[in-house]
């Protein structure tokens, strides 16, 4: 997609440093922090969001270095992986991504 955000971090086309890469997946650290940690782990394929998932193992995937990841920040206390989905749910990036947050006591519900 030319004009989406993710899919020029992708292409390297963004200033964008990854903390992580495989071939299915990038993760970097979110702009707009809301948490002393704040990552996103993003599938690289420009999958518009959630509703539109057609292999589940990719969100297993996302999973699995989404907590292998919190263990290295040593977030032993804690941690939430979030996923907004449209305009109700605060979606803001039309691209699947994760919110990994944590280092901090996390409120709920959230607004
Ligand atoms: O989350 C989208 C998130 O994407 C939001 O927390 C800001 C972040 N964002 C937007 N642009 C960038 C760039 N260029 N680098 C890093 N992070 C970025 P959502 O769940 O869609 O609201």
């Amino acid at each position: 997609m030319d004009d989406c955000i993710f899919c020029k971090i992708r292409d390297g086309e963004m200033d964008t440093e990854f903390i992580y890469e495989d071939d299915q997946l990038m993760v970097f650290a979110d702009i707009n922090a809301q948490a002393p940690v704040h990552l996103l782990v993003v599938p690289k394929e420009h999958i518009p969001s959630i509703l539109d998932v057609e292999d589940y193992n990719l969100v297993g995937r996302v999973h699995q270095v989404a907590v292998e990841l919190a263990e290295e920040r040593e977030l032993e206390d804690g941690f939430r992986i979030v996923n907004n989905c449209g305009p109700e749910g605060g979606q803001t990036v039309n691209h699947l991504h994760f919110h990994l947050l944590g280092g901090r006591q996390l409120q709920w519900p959230p607004g």
